[in-house]
């Protein structure tokens, strides 16, 4: 059995987020647990279409997320939510939105990582001037201060990076 929550995972655009969340959702749904994902790469297209990337639109697309994430959290899913969600303060508005259901997992993985990977050539077109306000080359990310967890992708590999995050899950979820 399990309780409801929300795993906040934040971080660059390469960091890993989305690929970790889907594994994630793998394997708890293998274990017979209610799981849902909420990305921003799928979000954007439905609840979130017509927001863009400016400050603003980022605070909303991140409130909006929190807020359905807290629904689902209330009906007792585990809400896995996989936001760059650059600022600090977005992501502490999203904690109070959360309460104590509420999870912050930094994916970290340094710049140069995340640029090397580039799995869909943004960084590349981001530095040729082809994307605005691209976070982490022309727009900021602000690393978490005091997440509950950190999960390193530019050292850890894929199970194990998931193991950690599953004993996390594990530790404050299950029951
Ligand atoms: C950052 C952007 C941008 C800009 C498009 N800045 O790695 P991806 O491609 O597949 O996922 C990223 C996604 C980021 O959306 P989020 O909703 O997570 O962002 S935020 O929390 O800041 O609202 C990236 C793509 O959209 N993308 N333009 N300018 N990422």
């Amino acid at each position: 059995g399990h309780r409801g929550g929300i795993l906040w995972l934040t971080g660059l655009s390469g960091a890993g987020k989305s690929t970790l969340a889907m594994a994630l959702e793998r394997a708890l749904f293998d274990r017979g647990w209610q799981t849902f994902v909420l990305d921003g790469d799928n979000v954007r297209n439905g609840l979130n279409a017509g927001l863009g990337f400016s400050p603003d639109d980022r605070a909303e697309n991140i409130r909006r997320v929190a807020e359905t994430a807290k629904l689902f959290a209330d009906a007792g899913m585990v809400v896995i939510a996989s936001l760059i969600s650059p600022l600090q303060a977005d992501r502490e508005r999203a904690r109070v939105i959360g309460g104590d259901r509420f999870h912050e997992v930094h994916v970290a993985a340094d710049l140069a990582t995340c640029e090397e990977r580039d799995p869909k050539g943004l960084y590349k077109k981001a530095r040729a001037g082809e994307i605005a306000e691209f976070t982490g080359v022309s727009a900021p990310y602000e690393a978490p201060e005091q997440p509950e967890l950190v999960i390193d992708t530019s050292v850890l590999g894929r199970s194990e990076a998931l193991a950690h995050l599953l004993d996390y899950v594990d530790e404050t979820l299950g029951k």
